[in-house]
């Protein structure tokens, strides 16, 4: 085989790992599966209308991961793994305090950042961080040999960081290098047969689950690994009639009849597996942990800050039509009920009103029939799609929702855990996190706003030449 380019390795990575993951839980693949039918009907159904926030290609082999690493040092190496898929940081989560919920990390999420990148292979992992520095959650003593714990450990072989590396520097890698690069890189992510020591473990549960899930244990594992559906209510009802319970609901915006806008998610409960106990009196011996689950999601258009704006707003005010008893505490319906009165009901109006991320294209035709009044460079925007010249197409969101994630940590706990709002969380923001992975952090809005930009100074440019 040739030289891999970083696409061509980043395609065969996920590949790989869904490989592994369904291996590893089997109800994954049952997953697979069905959101491979859902999304064939869908297209059957709806012809070249499906394939409007990706083609058919790119949505039936997306997925995206979620891991979970104990300290900035195995954040900054996972980091360096990731470049060599070429997969970059974006966006900054806080789970310490999305919604009243108890999840001790941050987050980001290492995707393609290039447009033309994303179209030929989107992986993307939501790479959490645990705050183990964060006194909420951990007293003096426990941080110390929480820190000691992490520090000792190694998840990363240096061969795999020095291959990483060498592929991110040139841009691929040749065989059997890229192999290799492969193989090492799915390992560290496979879940250990190493014993977990009991008591370790037990004692960070008594904090919160995931802080055993990431300090509690010598190794790293894929958390759950996403398939991405084109209809995500057809996805759930099937997998419930295979007797699979889902979460309770699908997270993130309700179904309804306008555009599918951001991220819809919906998972099922983390199942018991398997693993190796070392217990305080020496012995080995097997028992279960339920930690990683399956999960699924229906991809929208980006929204802009603006749009977001909304977003968040018209979240609140469903809480709080919910808090005094409207829609019988159905969420979803009082959710759709809040998006009937605030959310534009097509494309265009949310292009016009600047809620959503969108590039644009030049209809000749529509031109001719406006005239001249709309060719100019005082010409909104606005002006030229409302008059059919500029046309809207969709930028799908690539990015997460830190209360769905939040949501999806936490429908796989048992038990609340433990804080104590008695004492001051450490700051983290996109900055900080910059220095935690030791590469820039991208704002998921300066992409979508560039890849807007570039293609409305491109239709100018058009106009421009037919003013001439
Ligand atoms: C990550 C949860 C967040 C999503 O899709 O929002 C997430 C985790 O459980 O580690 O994956
Ligand atoms: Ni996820």
């Amino acid at each position: 085989m040739t030289f891999q380019q970083l696409w061509q390795l980043r395609a065969r990575f996920a590949g790989r790992l869904s490989t592994m993951y369904g291996q590893e839980v089997p109800a994954y693949t049952t997953l697979v599966d069905v959101s491979a039918a859902v999304n064939e009907e869908h297209l059957a159904r709806h012809g070249a209308d499906a394939e409007r926030l990706g083609s058919i290609d790119r949505v039936t082999a997306e997925r995206h991961g979620a891991i979970r690493v104990g300290s900035p040092q195995e954040m900054r190496q996972v980091a360096r793994i990731f470049a060599a898929f070429g997969m970059h940081p974006v966006g900054f989560y806080d789970l310490r305090d999305a919604s009243a919920s108890s999840v001790p990390v941050i987050s980001t999420a290492f995707r393609p950042t290039d447009p033309g990148e994303l179209a030929k292979n989107p992986f993307r992992v939501f790479t959490s961080m645990l705050a183990a520095d964060d006194p909420r959650f951990f007293g003096p003593e426990l941080q110390q040999r929480l820190k000691e714990f992490i520090d000792h450990r190694i998840l990363f072989p240096q061969e795999l960081l020095d291959l990483a590396d060498r592929a991110a520097e040139a841009g691929g890698l040749e065989e059997p290098g890229a192999e290799r690069l492969l193989d090492l890189a799915t390992g560290v992510f496979e879940l250990s047969g190493e014993p977990v020591d009991h008591a370790w473990y037990r004692e960070l549960e008594a904090v919160s689950a995931v802080a055993a899930d990431i300090g509690g244990v010598s190794a790293t594992h894929v958390n759950h690994l996403t398939p991405r559906v084109l209809d995500i209510d057809d996805l759930y009802a099937r997998m419930e009639a295979l007797g699979i319970s889902m979460i309770d609901e699908i997270q993130g915006p309700p179904r309804w009849d306008g555009p599918d806008v951001l991220l819809r998610q919906t998972s099922f409960r983390a199942l018991a597996e398997e693993r190796v106990f070392r217990f305080q009196d020496g012995t080995v011996g097997p028992g279960a942990l339920r930690v990683r689950f399956g999960e699924v999601e229906q991809r929208g258009i980006a929204l802009t800050r603006t749009g977001r704006d909304l977003y968040d707003r018209m979240v609140a005010e469903t809480d709080r039509r919910l808090a005094v008893g409207e829609g019988a505490g159905v969420r979803v319906d009082v959710a759709r009920a809040v998006w009937e009165a605030h959310l534009p009901r097509t494309e265009k109006e949310l292009a016009v009103r600047g809620l959503g991320y969108f590039t644009y294209t030049l209809d000749r035709d529509a031109l001719v029939r406006a005239g001249g009044p709309v060719i100019g460079p005082d010409v909104g925007l606005g002006d030229l799609i409302e008059a059919g010249v500029a046309v809207p197409e969709p930028i799908v969101y690539e990015d997460f929702l830190p209360r769905s994630a939040a949501g999806i940590f936490r429908s796989n706990l048992t038990d609340e855990g433990f804080r104590d709002d008695a004492q001051a969380g450490t700051d983290y923001d996109i900055t900080v996190m910059s220095d935690v992975v030791g590469r820039p952090v991208a704002d998921p809005h300066d992409l979508y706003r560039r890849q807007q930009d570039a293609s409305v100074a491109l239709l100018r440019e058009q106009l421009a030449a037919v003013a001439a």
